[in-house]
């Protein structure tokens, strides 16, 4: 018998990691607007209430079929006062007054621009609002000193903001793969992220590097990236040791491998393969004509890539976490806390009760040790 089937009754899990949510579902517009609300909220440094949103949202994902009416919602979880005043808007009059102001309001048109640059977080583009910045364009005007990620975030703007397809991210998966073979032999990548939920876009492309023997992982991500440098593939790149939040919120253990743990946040110089005209068999145009504003394209793109490197024993704690979405990675770690007493991380899966480490090999082995159902990577898009 199936747990959690959605009849009449409106029977479904509060828990979004104990339910399945496809990439393509019947209620676009409603979801659409409490993201937006989620995000609006984001901006305004309120966690709690973008969380509940972002619940909301997830739970209309769910359902086997569009929201017609308010008695459709009867039963659900996770739906608040507010996200039901905003549905009612919505099916009454098409749209919601609170989203579309907002959608207006200076300061989320100014908050999600700016937060559109790569390196600026909610706390730097709040500031800059404070200080009269609406737009990027501003910050020279301003006389804003930007970090090196910040620089490279302006000067890529336009391809960053541009989503990244499935195609391109194919093709890194290629180079990726041939840097790492070559540094490395034996060592493996995963496409991570939303293109591993069956996303046919992205804002980057994530991958996960690790070996089968345990050790031989060590120190591959500056080589790796080295490896890429050296033929001109990096157009920004920062390794980043394992974070000190993470370290510090961790239950306290001597395996030393936990230091081992790499990323490394880049922006890669994708070539794009040339469509050469119909019939045309003529030479690639010659590459000056970048800026001449002849609407020509350069004949590469700026596309983010995550590249996160672990060990092979905690591997299929890293491809759990990074695979999201971000609310269902939240919601596992919910269950695994509130309901099991366990506490998860892209490293691994503790139990407070039993006072140890638990093993696992595969993401299924983990979803077993939580109790859960396994739910396959497509259908964790909540
Ligand atoms: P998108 O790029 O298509 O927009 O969506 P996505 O692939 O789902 O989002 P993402 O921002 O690239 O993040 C993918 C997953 O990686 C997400 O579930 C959360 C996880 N993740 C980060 N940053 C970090 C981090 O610093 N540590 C860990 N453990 N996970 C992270 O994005
Ligand atoms: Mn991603
Ligand atoms: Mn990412």
């Amino acid at each position: 018998p199936e747990p959690s089937t959605q009849s009449a009754g409106n029977t479904m899990d509060s828990y979004a990691c104990r339910r399945r949510t496809p990439l393509q579902h019947h209620n676009m517009v409603l979801t659409d607007a409490l993201q937006l609300l989620s995000e609006n909220a984001e901006f305004c440094e309120n966690e709690g209430r973008s969380v509940a949103f972002k619940r909301a949202s997830a739970v209309l994902k769910a359902l086997q079929g569009p929201v017609c009416s308010l008695e459709d919602l009867r039963g659900l979880p996770c739906l608040g006062e507010h996200s039901r005043r905003v549905i009612k808007e919505i099916l009454e009059d098409g749209v919601s007054s609170e989203v579309e102001c907002t959608q207006q309001s200076e300061k989320y048109q100014a908050m999600k621009a700016l937060t559109g640059i790569f390196g600026v977080g909610v706390k730097t583009a709040q500031l800059w609002f404070w200080e009269g910045i609406r737009r990027p364009a501003d910050l020279q005007t301003f006389g804003k000193k930007l970090n090196r990620a910040q620089a490279a975030g302006m000067l890529y703007y336009e391809d960053l903001s541009t989503p990244v397809t499935r195609a391109e991210a194919d093709l890194l998966q290629g180079i990726v793969g041939e840097a790492v073979g070559a540094v490395l032999p034996g060592a493996r990548i995963t496409l991570t992220g939303g293109f591993r939920r069956g996303k046919q876009t992205g804002h980057d492309v994530d991958f996960l590097i690790t070996h089968p023997e345990e050790g031989r992982e060590e120190e591959l991500l500056p080589k790796v990236i080295g490896w890429l440098e050296t033929r001109d593939l990096l157009l920004y790149q920062k390794i980043h040791k394992n974070s000190y939040l993470e370290a510090k919120e961790w239950p306290a253990r001597s395996a030393s491998n936990m230091d081992r743990f790499e990323r490394c946040f880049t922006i890669f110089k994708l070539m794009l393969p040339r469509v050469a005209p119909q019939g045309s068999t003529q030479a690639p145009r010659a590459p000056e004509a970048q800026e001449g504003g002849t609407g020509e394209s350069p004949g590469w793109k700026a596309v983010r890539v995550d590249l996160v490197v672990t060990p092979i024993s905690q591997y299929a704690f890293a491809l759990l976490g990074w695979t999201g979405s971000q609310l269902f990675e939240r919601e596992l770690r919910r269950w695994a806390g509130q309901e099991k007493s366990m506490s998860l991380s892209s490293h691994a899966l503790f139990d407070s009760t039993r006072r140890q480490y638990l093993r696992a090999a595969s993401e299924e082995e983990i979803f077993a040790h939580l109790g859960l159902e396994f739910i396959p990577p497509a259908e964790r898009n909540a």
